[in-house]
């Protein structure tokens, strides 16, 4: 059988020579030059990150030829870009989906071997930059495979952070963070463009003045200069010759540094202020879905939008086009409000630097952006204080002024005279102090506005963004997310991906609607058989991760229950622990009864800041520490709680789950991606009617599906009528019985308050209506069970499951970016 590690690549033909072959011997070859001639060792004293980077830096090379291919085709043929802009990229490790993109897996590992290396072992060990915090992040990265591999021409740009997301290390059962010194060991899949940087002002005033015609001029004077340095990544298409930009920024102080205070002898204010500069680009807030309304995340902000819209225009006037038409060269995605500010810086570029009047620079500005939103949580929706904003970006604050003062002329006559309307419109909200609505900003900045699964897209219109949806219905869309199958399958399970492509060829790795082809083979009984085996491969190679890194028995044989992902209350983790103690009590009560065996696998970081976040961790390990250890269990049912999950352990994880939860409260979740993952790899679904689990749940079918809880309908209405979880607790026996259980300190050594915070949020508040859904929660669960007992029929549901998520890879939806939003069209790239 062949997989898609294989070189059955449609290079075009090209020079074979040292630094771009592909075969077995220039890669020997390449691999034993750099290990001499990069990082100056032999044999006898390299180390294994000597040879990963010997490997890299051969695998870079083969890279740049695609890379500079690319970039010559762009500019000789001016083609039409497509600028991401999104302050995260959380992208995973680069050596083995390089390998997969080139076509070179099989060829690397055999000139490995010739030389006397593990490739796994030194794949295995490669650190990945954590450059995002979930979901919007990593989407990001899918989203750059799938524009590369589609050949569209695009730029990723984002913030190139010193510190990444930080390392989860879990002692006590507590979560403790540990900085992400990604960069320790060196970066070799970027490349420094030294000369590639834009000046970025911050502070100070403006000063107003008439010109020599009689026109209002603006000058900002700032009170700090940052000097923003391109960071450049490759990022390469799957067999195809297209490799993409990945620009990120850092942070630096400008040549001409502080001379003044320097040359006075002030020594220590210059590399203060020198500090001060490279903090901007220093480390990612680890905040997922909550704002953090600091200084310094406005200037990240600010500081990378600006880096990367001045050189957009760079690279558009060098192309010999005019101003005028940038609109037409670049369409710029806005991932989240994060980048929002271009709206205003844009307009500040052509006017204040490129000199158009108002309204032609507005024209362009509104046809340059779009905007995705990832969220209705309302904390989440970014705002600034409006005095805070305007000591960062003195003249953006007039601009926005000027933006919102023209818009409000307009509302006032389109709205007449509702100004309840208008208020909510306003790009400036009122109150004890005044702030700057960001999604306000972005939805009038921009010409497309779009939601991440159906049924988000369907609430932004009818909650968040409803007074935008009626006064501009037209900027509405939908594009449901995708995840490139690439990373997710060809790297994360190769089993699976061998097997099914000994049945329906290779095609369905870059046109995944082929996976319908699988679905006969759910009525074959050797296939069957081959499908639960690769899964209990996996299986036990989680479970041999899981001892190694926690001690912990878990048997391969149990069903491997999952729930990975960011720590939140709306994602309801806890809802998943109160089926655990539920079931735990059931067996205690009686000790010999049927049950199927479980292990429960939770993983995933909270934001340093959540408390209750941090103690849903403490509640799972400490009702773990029990389960685990209880002789009446005898090991039938296990928690295990995988610490610092990334994207290097969700390739370890998502392979291995007979069972994906995704059990968030419906209305809640937007999309959600990893659900996408998970069913991929063959694992069944629980969950509720929210984000892409409504059209997941549509495409598998309901019968291989795992439904409960209210709708997000449902939801709203028992809100609106006054929530009383301690009516469920009450009447609800087996609840109140494990509520009560942990609030006796049954699981924290008779400790009663540990977990009061969260339980005292349950009974009487439950914003996200854990009680309200308990029940339903308890009985799908008992199905899950009763299907997991016929391992037959299972392997059937898990193949038709599998088969029936064509519609969820990356290249679909950026098809739809690129047909419905951005208007760009594919450029294959030719090798010379
Ligand atoms: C949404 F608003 C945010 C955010 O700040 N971070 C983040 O990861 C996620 N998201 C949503 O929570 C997911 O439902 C969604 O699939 C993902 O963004 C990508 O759209």
């Amino acid at each position: 059988a062949t997989n898609g590690n294989g070189n059955g690549n449609g290079h075009s033909p090209y020079l074979e020579d040292s630094r771009t072959g592909l075969g077995v011997d220039t890669l020997k070859r390449a691999i034993r030059n750099n290990l001499f001639y990069v990082q100056g060792k032999f044999p006898e004293i390299a180390t294994r990150n000597d040879y990963y980077m010997a490997i890299a830096y051969a695998v870079r090379d083969r890279l740049l030829q695609r890379w500079v291919a690319s970039v010559k085709q762009y500019i000789q043929e001016k083609h039409r870009v497509v600028a991401y802009l999104s302050a995260e990229y959380l992208l995973g490790p680069h050596l083995a989906n390089n390998l997969i993109n080139l076509g070179i897996y099989k060829e690397t590992e055999q000139a490995c071997k010739e030389l006397g290396l593990d490739l796994d072992w030194l794949i295995e060990k490669e650190v990945e930059p954590g450059l995002g915090n979930g979901g919007l992040g990593r989407l990001a990265a899918c989203y750059m495979d799938s524009l590369a591999t589609l050949e569209v021409p695009a730029i990723g740009y984002g913030i190139r952070y010193q510190f990444g997301i930080f390392e989860q290390d879990i002692r006590d059962g507590w979560q403790v963070e540990d900085t992400d010194n990604w960069l320790r060991r060196g970066n070799p899949w970027e490349i420094a463009r030294r000369e590639l940087s834009y000046d970025i002002k911050f502070g100070g005033y403006v000063q107003t003045y008439l010109d020599r015609a009689g026109k209002l001029c603006f000058n900002w004077i700032p009170e700090l200069v940052v000097k923003g340095v391109a960071y450049d990544t490759p990022i390469l298409g799957y067999k195809v010759n297209t490799a993409n930009t990945l620009r990120l920024w850092k942070s630096e102080a400008p040549h001409s540094f502080d001379f003044q205070s320097f040359n006075a002898g002030d020594y220590n204010s210059a590399v203060n202020s020198k500090i001060i500069c490279e903090n901007i680009s220093k480390v990612l807030y680890p905040n997922d879905e909550q704002i953090e309304g600091k200084r310094l995340r406005l200037q990240q902000q600010y500081f990378f939008v600006s880096c990367s819209l001045q050189d957009m225009i760079g690279i558009h006037l060098r192309q010999g086009e005019k101003i005028h038409d940038f609109h037409k060269k670049f369409v710029v995605q806005l991932n989240d409000t994060h980048p929002a500010i271009g709206v205003a810086e844009l307009m500040r570029l052509l006017m204040d630097v490129h000199q158009l009047e108002w309204e032609e620079a507005w024209d362009i500005t509104s046809k340059t952006f779009a905007y995705t939103n990832h969220t209705l949580l309302p904390e989440a929706l970014e705002t600034w204080d409006l005095q805070l904003f305007g000591s960062v970006l003195p003249r953006h604050l007039q601009l926005i002024y000027e933006i919102n003062r023209r818009f409000v002329d307009y509302a006032t006559i389109k709205l007449y005279g509702n100004h309840q309307k208008i208020s909510s419109l306003s790009l400036i909200g009122e109150g004890p102090r005044k702030y700057i609505k960001m999604a306000n900003l972005a939805c009038l900045g921009s010409f497309a506005i779009n939601g991440v699964a159906a049924l988000h897209s369907e609430l932004l219109k009818k909650t968040v963004l409803k007074d935008w949806y009626e006064l501009m219905p037209h900027k509405f869309q939908n594009k449901t997310n995708g995840v490139t199958p690439r990373r997710w399958m060809v790297l994360a399970n190769p089993e699976l991906t061998n097997l099914i492509s000994s049945r329906i060829g290779e095609g369905w790795i870059k046109n995944l609607h082929e996976l319908k082809g699988l679905e006969p083979f759910a009525d074959d009984p050797e296939f069957r058989k081959e499908w639960m085996q690769v899964k209990f491969n996996k299986k036990k190679a989680l479970a041999k991760r899981i001892k190694k890194r926690l001690g912990l028995d878990v048997d391969p044989n149990s069903m491997f229950d999952i729930l990975v992902k960011r720590i939140h209350e709306y994602k309801r983790q806890h809802l998943k622990v109160l089926h655990i103690i539920t079931l735990y009590n059931q067996i205690k009560k009686n000790p010999n009864m049927d049950v199927v065996p479980r292990t429960f696998i939770f993983a995933g970081k909270a934001a340093p800041g959540y408390r209750k976040a941090k103690l849903m961790i403490k509640l799972i390990n400490s009702v773990g520490e029990i389960v685990n250890n209880d002789p009446d269990i005898n090991g039938r049912i296990k928690v295990v709680f995988y610490p610092n999950y990334n994207v290097t352990n969700a390739q370890k994880i998502y392979p291995a789950a007979d069972v994906s939860e995704q059990i968030s409260t419906a209305g809640k979740e937007a999309s959600g991606t990893g659900n996408m993952k998970l069913s991929l790899n063959g694992a069944l679904t629980v969950g509720t009617l929210d984000g892409a689990n409504v059209e997941i749940r549509e495409c598998v079918g309901e019968e291989n599906f795992f439904l409960f809880g209210l709708t997000a309908d449902e939801v709203a209405k028992v809100k609106s009528e006054g929530y009383k979880p301690w009516d469920y607790y009450s009447e609800n026996p087996n609840l109140k019985e494990v509520i009560d259980q942990i609030n006796s300190g049954y699981f924290s050594h008779l400790d009663s308050k540990v977990f009061k915070e969260l339980t005292d949020s349950l009974l009487y508040d439950d914003q996200y209506l854990l009680f309200a859904d308990y029940q339903s929660y308890i009985d799908t669960q008992a199905k899950v069970e009763e299907a997991f007992k016929d391992q037959d029929k299972w392997a059937r549901m898990s193949i038709l499951n599998t088969a029936r998520m064509g519609k969820f890879s990356s290249d679909r939806s950026i098809r739809e970016y690129c047909d419905e939003i951005w208007k760009v069209e594919s450029v294959p790239v030719t090798l010379d």
